[in-house]
């Protein structure tokens, strides 16, 4: 066993680290409070390479390795957690999903914008009635020989109304069940497709949630992924993948408030000292580490697992279902720390408290996790 980063994943942790602190930090706040979209700051993401880190360089990409987007994500979580779900959702949902499965037409089209930053994408699965039961589509794909005609409603879309590209889930054979389900590219700007009103959201504010409507949208033949049928099956395996990604927003969402309780108990005197002075504090600074760390660790193991072509269902899952309650437990604690200070937002620990909350429901379910887990275990 090895646990030393090589030089090249260092470099891509400290600039990372770099662009979060210089880059996403000044207006952080305020983005959150008008829930304003960081769209330069994407752009820039785009262009140092984080929004295709894992693409073959062939395709626009950085041909980099999951563990180097492990250490990127969290970096960038630790700051901006809305910055860090549009480079989840680009990353491992749209891009991993059409590298892997899409068509080299489809790749040449879409895949090389994508991974450049040049357009970003959207994952579309959730529906009103359909998140934890994703087999349960009421969007429907209607086969009509070189088109399919796409009608429903999806809901809680990240990058909702910035996306140019969206990959949607939708039913062709009710009859066939999940096996008559399919993955269509839908095009921004396609008749009949509309962007719904932006949801007001607890934490990930500055992120761009949306439910879109689609209406006798024709979408052609070739924008198919897969295989017919294959829709739910590419959505389960690009989920899988995803759930890395939430692991790491979650990972860097709870070392970026540990870091700040850190500092902050150095300074903040109460009865005569630094509160650092105070078992009260240092048990919760150690508590907060060791849970970082186990996080930390999950999350590598799963990105290992994916690097080396194991089955990454099972670890990406656990690491997910961890991460993300450590990522709970660690901002409760880091604005109890911080005292009446934690309470308002210049000290940035109430919002990834609240930032921490999605990553125990969004990329399936914390009891979604669990179910994952168990039956690897009991298969
Ligand atoms: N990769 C590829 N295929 C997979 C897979 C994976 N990781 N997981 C499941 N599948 C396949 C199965 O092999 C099965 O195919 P066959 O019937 O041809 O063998 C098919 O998908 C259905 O699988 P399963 O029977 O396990 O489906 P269930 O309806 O029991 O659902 C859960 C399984 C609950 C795990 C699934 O619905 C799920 O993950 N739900 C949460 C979805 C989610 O994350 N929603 C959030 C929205 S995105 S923000």
């Amino acid at each position: 066993m090895n646990f030393q980063l090589t030089e090249e994943h260092l470099a891509v942790q400290e600039a990372a680290r770099e662009f979060a602190q210089t880059e996403l930090l000044p207006g952080v706040i305020e983005r959150d409070e008008h829930q304003k979209f960081p769209a330069e700051q994407i752009k820039k993401m785009g262009e140092l390479g984080f929004l295709g880190m894992m693409v073959d360089p062939k395709y626009g990409g950085g041909g980099m390795d999951t563990i180097s987007y492990v250490l990127a994500m969290e970096e960038i979580s630790k700051v901006d957690a809305s910055a860090s779900v549009v480079m989840s959702v680009n990353n491992s949902l749209v891009c991993w999903g059409l590298e892997k499965y899409g068509t080299e037409e489809q790749k040449q089209k879409y895949l090389t914008r994508l991974a450049t930053g040049e357009i970003i994408g959207a994952f579309c699965l959730s529906e009103p009635e359909a998140g934890s039961d994703a087999t349960s589509q009421r969007t429907t794909a209607e086969d009509k020989g070189d088109y399919y005609l796409l009608n429903g409603t999806k809901n809680w879309i990240t990058n909702g109304s910035t996306a140019s590209v969206y990959l949607v889930i939708a039913q062709t054979d009710v009859a066939k069940g999940h096996r008559g389900i399919n993955a269509l590219i839908v095009e921004r700007g396609m008749e009949g497709f509309e962007i719904g009103p932006k949801e007001n959201k607890l934490g990930i504010r500055g992120s761009d949630t949306h439910s879109l409507m689609f209406t006798d949208v024709k979408v052609p033949k070739e924008n198919r992924i897969g295989e017919d049928g294959f829709g739910f099956k590419f959505a389960m395996s690009t989920l899988a993948g995803g759930r890395i990604g939430i692991a790491s927003q979650a990972l860097g969402i709870a070392s970026g408030a540990y870091e700040l309780a850190v500092k902050y108990s150095k300074e903040r005197k109460a009865f005569g000292v630094e509160i650092a002075k105070h078992q009260a504090i240092q048990f919760k600074l150690a508590d907060m580490a060791t849970n970082i760390e186990a996080a930390r660790l999950l999350c590598l193991q799963a990105a290992y697992d994916k690097d080396t072509h194991a089955d990454y269902g099972k670890s990406g899952a656990m690491a997910k279902l961890f991460a993300s309650k450590v990522a709970m437990d660690t901002t409760i604690e880091a604005v109890q720390v911080h005292g009446g200070y934690g309470f308002v937002k210049e000290y940035h620990v109430e919002r990834l408290m609240r930032d921490a909350k999605i990553t125990q429901i969004y990329e399936g379910t914390s009891e979604i996790q669990k179910i994952v887990i168990s039956r690897e275990l009991l298969k």
